[in-house]
């Protein structure tokens, strides 16, 4: 399968920088023959290591992002109505978790801090942040049912059909849902990128884990904003709780770098 783009360069620094740590090394042949230590370490671990992050992952920093908004296939329609809780167990069963709030900044923002994914001028309609907005019905959307947000669930007709399975409410709340979604799939606005991570700002908002532990009853941070409504990689929305949920709310999924299996079938060739 294709390698992720920087992946070498992820593994090559980190080894060439524990190779200097350990020799000491301040001058340049020193770091020559820790680079050239480095190629060798690098073509072994091709060869005996698994990869640093999964195919459907990009290296951010020292961190693995899933490329894509949950469920993290190109095309896929992202999930909502999971809440802050439910989406860290979703991510968990893929030995994966929330992103931190810095994470996901540093992925959208890059390194010269950039307002959006694809530079410092907002271009309407280069993410999905241009539809118009529609009324929703809170009654309506109490009625979801928590256990239709589970684990298991791969795709949002599966969510869909989840939660209208459990009650008259529950399929009101995902007909509700369904009526007021526009998202998009997973990398469909193709210039709604940076280096292979697509779709931060806009689409659904994405839950996010504040790296500074939060509040007692809310641990979150909400980035990126959604399809009715642009904002900047920097803005956070720091209200609300880790059991509220809503209809333009999903998630994406980090990793430590060796973790976070991917255990579906490779794509047809
Ligand atoms: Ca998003």
């Amino acid at each position: 399968m294709p390698r992720p783009p920087g992946r070498r360069a992820f593994v090559i620094v980190a080894v060439v920088t524990a190779a200097a740590a350990a020799c000491g090394a301040r001058d340049g042949g020193a770091l020559d023959a820790a680079g050239a230590d480095a190629v060798a370490a690098d073509a072994v671990a091709d060869d005996a290591a698994p990869d640093a992050c999964p195919d459907d992952m990009v290296p951010v920093g020292e961190t693995c992002m899933d490329r894509y908004e949950a469920p993290n296939l190109a095309g896929a329609l992202p999930l909502v109505m999971y809440t802050f809780v439910e989406a860290e167990a979703w991510c968990a069963a893929r030995e994966r978790r929330l992103c931190f709030d810095d994470e996901w900044q540093r992925a959208c923002a890059g390194a010269g801090g950039d307002r959006y994914p694809y530079g410092d001028q907002h271009r309407p309609g280069t993410c999905n942040d241009d539809a118009t907005w529609r009324t929703y019905d809170q009654s309506r959307l109490n009625g979801w049912p928590a256990s239709a947000s589970a684990p298991a669930v791969g795709s949002l007709a599966e969510l869909f059909a989840a939660a209208a399975a459990v009650s008259t409410a529950g399929a009101t709340a995902a007909s509700h849902v369904e009526a007021l979604y526009q998202g998009t799939g997973g990398g469909a606005r193709a210039g709604c990128v940076r280096d292979g991570v697509f779709d931060l700002v806009g689409n659904v908002e994405e839950w996010t884990r504040r790296r500074d532990g939060g509040q007692p009853q809310f641990h979150g941070n909400l980035k990126g904003r959604y399809w009715a409504e642009a904002r900047t990689c920097q803005s956070s929305v720091l209200v609300h709780g880790d059991t509220f949920r809503f209809y333009e709310i999903g998630f994406r999924c980090c990793a430590e770098p060796g973790r976070g299996r991917d255990e579906r079938p490779p794509p047809a060739r």
